[in-house]
């Protein structure tokens, strides 16, 4: 039971989903190692969601409103904290969800299922019961992926995840949209609009962007997409930082 007066108390909630969601066979054991990865950044950005990342956010939300087959790839620690957002926003887009795990073992694959399954989410891929191809130059668990989802994708959204995967990814000409706190990771590095945030705030937030422009001439969005530079965004993430030492 956590006191709802601690100085840490959001903090210690999302620790307390971490720790039921390995419980429950959905977290790797690994992925407690991640969490606190990102919280150490997250305490260096001042656990809020800065006005470069607010931007980052809108054009992510640009890019889903234009792209003709995006696809939310899902593991377990992006499940553990914003599995209702996740599926909120997959059924407002009509978007598929695909579970792509680095430490994949049929339990999990299954328990994953079973909670977006649980959320409605209508398309569910990525499970054993799918059909795979590997993708090109890429090793390991996390190289096959659904013929009809990522494969076919012109968009993957691939929040919390380690550096192997964006950058084959971005060799197939997707475009690739990411969570991630550490501004200097490869696969912050790699991806086409890397969002340098908590993903517990940036998925409401993208989602209230999604709202907001889901009516708006593509021609608007497609202007904000132009003028952005995910080069840029990483820098200003990086001297956000160093503003907290200063
Ligand atoms: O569920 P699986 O089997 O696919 O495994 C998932 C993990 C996360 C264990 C695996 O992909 C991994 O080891 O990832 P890394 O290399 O630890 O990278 C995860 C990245 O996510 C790190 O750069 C963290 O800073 C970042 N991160 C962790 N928690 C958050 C976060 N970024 C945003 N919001 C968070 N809450």
């Amino acid at each position: 039971m956590i006191n709802k007066d601690h100085p840490r108390y959001q903090s210690l909630l999302y620790r307390e989903k971490i720790v039921e969601a390995h419980k429950n066979g959905i977290l790797a054991d690994s992925g407690m190692i991640a969490h606190g990865r990102g919280e150490t950044f997250d305490y260096l950005i001042g656990e809020k969601t800065t006005d470069n990342s607010k931007n980052t956010i809108e054009v992510a939300a640009c890019y889903f409103l234009t792209r003709k087959r995006p696809v939310l790839s899902v593991n377990g620690n992006t499940t553990a904290l914003v599995s209702e957002d996740i599926a909120e926003l997959s059924k407002k887009l009509d978007i598929p969800v695909e579970i792509n795990l680095y430490y994949r073992t049929p339990e999990r694959i299954k328990n994953i299922e079973a909670v977006y399954e649980k959320l409605g989410v209508k398309e569910i891929l990525g499970t054993d019961d799918d059909d795979f191809i590997d993708t090109p130059d890429l090793n390991g668990p996390r190289s096959p992926v659904s013929i009809e989802g990522i494969n076919k994708a012109d968009l993957i959204f691939i929040p919390l995840e380690d550096g192997d995967r964006a950058e084959k990814l971005a060799a197939l000409k997707k475009d690739i949209v990411n969570v991630d706190l550490n501004p200097l990771s490869r696969t912050a590095i790699t991806s086409t609009v890397t969002i340098v945030d908590n993903i517990v705030r940036a998925m409401p937030l993208l989602i209230e962007y999604v709202n907001k422009y889901s009516e708006c001439d593509k021609d608007i969005l497609l202007e904000k997409i132009k003028n952005y530079d995910n080069r840029k965004n990483l820098d200003n993430a990086i001297h956000d930082i160093i503003k907290r030492f200063e």
